[in-house]
């Protein structure tokens, strides 16, 4: 029998695998609000890409008859994305079908619950940028950061001033203009060639478009790169800063402001990022602290200091699935059952072994949808886990399900009525096995080749991403 470690408070933000949220910036706070201190350089050049209808694109690829037509990606009762065709004619991310078709019947329908192609070609990306600079991190399946600073400055040093120019839009000004503006802000406009250049290699190498943004730090950069869609990319220098907050319709707007901290927010009477930018800081200490006051009032003026963090191989995977009701043991048993052998396949490709399991569930709230997430977790045996990375997997499944079976009767009195919206399966404290297992668990060997058999259903409904766009 296993040991249960107890989480009973733990309460879990969306995990979802191809999205993630902003982190915290690692701010260094001095007494005063206004004393941030920071060791970055101070002409930082950041890079954000952002792949143009991602999933469609990808169905695209793997159907070219699809390129010319209306193409909404569908997951469940959602268009969780369309192409651009579709765009054009009406249908929008995140409409139900219903609205899509009603907008635009021509519209074809692929399905994209299975995310095996969409987390391929995510990981490609992720690694072609690698192969330029080392500092890369993703930001949800689509979007990647790259700090190209050091690289910057190296041709910076080999580049004649007078020959500066911007390569594509700069945010609030006339293209006229911009050249005029490049000898200003050499490292900007160094920054939207290559910029340019990774562009440019994504889509001989992959095939795929995207836009990017350039700009002195992750916010910024984010914040401006969907400026203009689809396949094209946008500087902003530090004279547009003021405005490019100010066009952000709302305080949810800003990447890293997620919901609670909205709401926490409007109950200080606070709805647009100017009303944060005037707030006494004093009365925002008091409601968030220092660290996380001085974090929300710099984002509202756009500064950020957080570093570009280059993502490794995952710390964990997971699999979920969420339904509008599940309220019987066995459907649970079914769904954990079907969740882990997806999960345990993965696992196998990875190459790690796990040495934790855990099981997270959504009750039904009416009143609560932000808050409902439960988790509970356990170590996974030695014995377990070496089945889960080798060819015996089906054992795996019969006993990872009793492990998790038990975790969910912590959380969950079946005996009584109970009514679930999702189950999330995860695998974390992965470990590389030994000397032959070495270079897997990278994220280079986290591209699965070849396509799964097994599905990985999500369910993004009720579900608002954290950004700009
Ligand atoms: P986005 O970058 O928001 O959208 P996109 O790449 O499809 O389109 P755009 O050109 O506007 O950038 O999201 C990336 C992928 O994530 C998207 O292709 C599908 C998936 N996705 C969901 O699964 N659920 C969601 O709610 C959203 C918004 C996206
Ligand atoms: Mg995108």
């Amino acid at each position: 029998m296993l040991a249960m470690e107890n989480s009973e408070d733990e309460v879990e933000a969306d995990e979802t695998e191809w999205k993630q949220d902003l982190k915290d910036s690692p701010f260094v706070v001095s007494g005063s609000l206004n004393l941030l201190k920071t060791t970055t350089p101070a002409h930082r050049v950041i890079l954000h890409f952002d792949l143009d209808c991602f999933y469609a694109q990808v169905e695209m690829l793997r159907n070219p008859a699809l390129r010319d037509v209306p193409l909404g990606i569908q997951q469940k009762y959602i268009i969780v994305t369309c192409n651009y065709v579709a765009r054009q004619q009406g249908v929008a991310k995140l409409m139900s079908v219903t609205d899509a078709k009603d907008k635009c019947p021509q519209l074809v329908l692929v399905k994209g619950e299975d995310l095996t192609h969409y987390r391929e070609m995510s990981y490609q990306v992720t690694d072609l940028l690698l192969s330029f600079c080392p500092l890369v991190e993703r930001l949800g399946f689509d979007e990647n950061y790259v700090d190209i600073t050091e690289m910057i400055a190296r041709r910076l040093a080999r580049t004649p001033q007078a020959n500066l120019s911007f390569k594509g839009h700069v945010y609030n000004t006339a293209s006229a203009d911009a050249d005029a503006k490049a000898s200003s802000h050499p490292e900007l406009a160094l920054g939207s060639h290559v910029a340019a250049e990774l562009r440019e290699a994504i889509h001989s190498r992959l095939g795929l478009t995207g836009c990017a943004g350039i700009a002195a730090n992750k916010l910024l950069a984010k914040l401006v790169s969907g400026t203009f869609k689809p396949n094209q990319q946008t500087t902003l220098l530090p004279e547009s800063v003021d405005d490019i907050m100010g066009a952000l319709s709302g305080l949810r707007k800003i990447p890293g402001v997620g919901h609670q901290t909205a709401k926490r927010l409007q109950a200080l009477g606070l709805v647009s990022v100017q009303d944060l930018q005037l707030f006494p800081p004093t009365d925002l200490v008091r409601e968030f602290g220092a660290p996380a006051a001085t974090r929300l009032k710099n984002l509202s003026l756009g500064v950020d200091d957080s570093p570009v963090t280059p993502t490794g191989a995952p710390q964990s995977l997971s699999d979920e699935d969420s339904f509008k009701k599940m309220s019987s043991a066995k459907e649970v048993m079914e769904k954990i059952e079907q969740l882990l052998s997806s999960l345990i396949e993965r696992m196998r490709k990875d190459g790690r072994q796990p040495h934790t399991f855990r099981l997270t569930i959504r009750k039904y709230s009416a009143t609560n949808k932000w808050h409902s997430r439960e988790s509970r977790q356990c170590p996974i045996p030695n014995h377990v886990g070496q089945k889960i990375s080798s060819a015996s997997s089906d054992d795996a499944v019969v006993q990872l399900v009793s492990v998790a079976m038990k975790l969910f009767s912590k959380m969950v009195d079946t005996h009584a009525a109970f009514h679930l919206t999702l189950i999330n399966v995860c695998f974390s404290n992965l470990q590389t096995r030994g000397p032959s297992a070495s270079g897997r668990g990278s994220i280079t060997s986290f591209f699965v080749h070849g396509s799964s058999p097994k599905t990985h259903r999500r369910l993004l409904i009720g579900w608002q991403r954290t950004g700009c766009r």
